[in-house]
């Protein structure tokens, strides 16, 4: 391209960036998906980069969101707000019905479309609206009451003066994403990607007109509390949230086998596309309530419902082009640049291709008609080409040679399909390799994710990875920073400062050395115990490591031999990281019992309760049973305290807990 062609194309990409921005940090709805967010940001940077005196002056490299908008109110749920266990097939379904057989034979089921909004919860008090709340994590979700005030569906007033907390799902409809798309459009504003985004967006808006513009519906499928109501069922339930004033959704039936469901389903998998709002599956839950504390839980989900997920939708687009991503140890990823195409309810234009085999090995080509395939959350892949609609000779696929951010020749290891650029210092590379090494997997730096890492690379708060220990000296800059308020701030030192005693293996694994993984990592640990003793192991201790290969062990020799690597060692060390060296010491205080933590713990919380437990050899279990050996019990324990009582468990407090475990805290 021409000077003035590329000057042109910065101009264009500064105005698409900037509105990119401002969705993101102001209307919190994004219309653009991060790969197309992050490949218009690494070309503007090339041209930036490319004629560094014509960089304009409000490009978005250089800042970032300028809006302050304070956040949402939080709001705890005193029920949680539980989600599904996800099922793929009809085997999965009968599976999940033997383990109700095991639990009573006196049960049916209600089956429900799954809707796909934002799960939220609305409090009536004397029959009012009073609360509104997204579900957030589970026990804390964003008080939005004002936005849900808009939805027209939702009942304002109850036909009963009730107190009472109703569950369901806000949605967008298909027609009203259209008729909003159009608007936009004809005021050539970019696109809501999907009903579920535009949802989400719409509902966390803190200005409830823009949300009354949104025309937000809601379907309410949840009591809480519903024996205080006399409702015994699902079906009673769903009934009586009619009764009351609610929106429900008529498609539910009360199956009396598992049988009668897959008939259900099978008859909603040709029914769902005719309907006006997104489903992604069916909810299928037992109906009857005095069944649900037998049948227990999980943390995350109740054990008497599962959601089925319809197999994945398949569509056929154009392949325009292949643009490509530098990941975390430098694999360049080829991704596909489609023709926009609607897959299962979302505007697709991007999909993976994975690697140069990948491609060849499909003879894929740029201008074929490609079949994509979304299935669930994962970024949309490309499955192959249809042959019978290349018209025209394409010129075969040929993998580019130089890393796309750095410039540098890519690398191709013998034996290994990706390619790599080799160069440490590449841009696209350091920020990949800070997101791993924060990242739940790693060092598991709660608040400190993709999308507030790239925030901070690109301010040059954070230029490696050492830097995550430096950044209390931004702390007024990030203070000002959106989505950044002081309590997320304080909790950002606080989980950062609390990362530096971290495993030993997952301080390893955070590094990305290449080719070691999460279990290579657990394996170095064990054998060298300290950090020195990993960067100091040869090429023979290595090897004889069962889970440790010729190339793995050169590669862990290399990047401990690199000066780079050794000085961000030295760095982390001198800013007070200090990895817990590997113990595989196991305690039995609690070898072979069963132990129930239930009610509000003020010093514990309910996951590091239940890691306590697993680590002195007990099982956490959530539900009791005759099998449970005791319960801690906090203050607003239940039924399970109740039941504990009743089957004459011994019941114990969070103090009485916390002696016991003492010695080994
Ligand atoms: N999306 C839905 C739906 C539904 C709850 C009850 C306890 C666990 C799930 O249509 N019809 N019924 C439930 O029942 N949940 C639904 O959605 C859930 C909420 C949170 C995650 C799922 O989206």
């Amino acid at each position: 391209m021409s000077r003035e062609q590329d000057i042109k194309r910065m101009e264009e990409l500064v105005k698409i960036l900037n509105q990119y921005n401002y969705e993101y940090y102001v209307l919190d709805n994004p219309t653009v998906d991060d790969v197309e967010y992050d490949s218009l940001t690494r070309e503007l940077k090339n041209l930036e980069q490319k004629y560094p005196s014509d960089i304009l002056p409000n490009t978005p490299t250089l800042k970032v969101g300028d809006y302050l908008k304070t956040d949402l109110e939080e709001i705890t749920h005193k029920v949680p707000m539980m989600s599904l266990q996800d099922v793929f097939s009809f085997d999965e379904l009968y599976e999940f019905d033997e383990r109700i057989k095991k639990v009573t034979n006196k049960y049916t089921y209600t089956c429900e479309l799954k809707i796909d909004g934002i799960a939220s919860s609305i409090h009536y008090t004397d029959g009012l609206l009073t609360l509104g709340a997204t579900r957030g994590k589970g026990t804390v979700g964003e008080n939005i009451t004002k936005n849900v005030l808009t939805i027209e569906s939702l009942p304002k007033v109850l036909k009963e003066h009730i107190s009472i907390e109703v569950r369901g799902e806000v949605f967008m409809k298909k027609s009203v994403l259209e008729y909003l798309n159009n608007i936009r459009k004809e005021n050539n504003e970019p696109l809501l990607a999907n009903v579920r985004n535009a949802a989400g967006g719409s509902l966390r808006q803190l200005d409830p007109s823009v949300t009354k513009e949104r025309r937000l519906d809601q379907f309410a499928y949840t009591i809480v509390n519903p024996e205080q109501y006399g409702i015994y069922s699902q079906i009673e339930a769903l009934n009586y949230l009619k009764h009351l004033g609610f929106n429900v959704n008529p498609n539910y039936r009360h199956c009396k086998t598992i049988n009668e469901v897959i008939e259900y389903i099978k008859e909603f998998d040709e029914k769902r596309k005719t309907l006006d709002y997104a489903t992604d599956g069916i909810v299928i839950k037992v109906n009857e309530f005095d069944l649900y504390d037998e049948i227990g839980y999980t943390v995350k989900v109740p054990k008497w419902a599962v959601a089925y997920k319809f197999p994945a939708e398949i569509v056929t687009t154009r392949l325009k082009d292949i643009i490509y991503t530098v990941g975390r140890t430098g694999i360049i990823t080829p991704n596909a640049v489609l023709d926009p195409v609607l897959i299962a309810g979302t505007t697709v234009a991007r999909a993976t291709l994975n690697n140069e085999d990948f491609i060849t090995s499909r003879d894929i080509r740029i201008g074929d008609m490609v079949r994509v395939r979304k299935a669930g959350e994962i970024i949309p892949e490309v499955v192959d080409v249809d042959l019978s609609r290349r018209t025209t000779n394409l010129p075969p696929f040929k993998m580019i040679d130089c890393c796309p951010v750095c410039g540098s020749r890519l690398l191709k290891g013998d034996n290994e399909a990706e390619h790599y650029c080799k160069n440490p210092d590449c841009g696209g590379r350091i920020l990949e390799g800070i997101i791993h090494f924060a990242s739940r997997v790693a060092m598991d730096i709660e608040g400190l994710g993709e999308k507030q890492i790239e925030l901070l690379y690109n301010l040059g708060y954070l230029k490696d990875i050492a830097d995550i220990y430096l950044l209390e000296n931004y702390k007024q800059e990030i203070l000002l920073l959106d989505r950044f308020g002081d309590k997320k701030v304080s909790n950002l030192f606080n989980a950062i400062n609390k990362s530096k005693t971290q495993d030993l293996d997952r301080f390893i694994f955070g590094l990305g050395i290449r080719l070691v993984g999460a279990k290579a990592s657990k394996s170095l640990a064990k054998t060298f115990k300290t950090l020195k003793g990993i960067c100091n192991a040869t090429y023979e201790e290595l090897i004889s490591i069962p889970d440790i290969g010729e190339v793995m062990a050169n590669s862990i020799v290399d990047y401990f031999n690199t000066k780079k690597n050794r000085d961000l060692i030295i760095k982390l060390l001198d800013l007070g990281v200090e990895p817990k060296e590997y113990n595989e010491v196991t305690y039995d205080l609690f070898l072979g019992k069963t132990i129930v933590l239930t009610g509000t713990l003020e010093k514990l919380s309910r996951d590091e309760g239940n890691a306590i437990i697993e680590k002195l050899g007990g099982k956490a279990a959530s539900s009791v049973s005759k099998k449970t050996s005791f319960v801690v019990a906090g203050p607003g324990a239940g039924s399970k305290l109740a039941k504990a009582q009743e089957l004459g468990i011994p019941v114990y407090n969070e103090d009485d807990f916390l002696e016991m475990i003492k010695d080994y805290l």
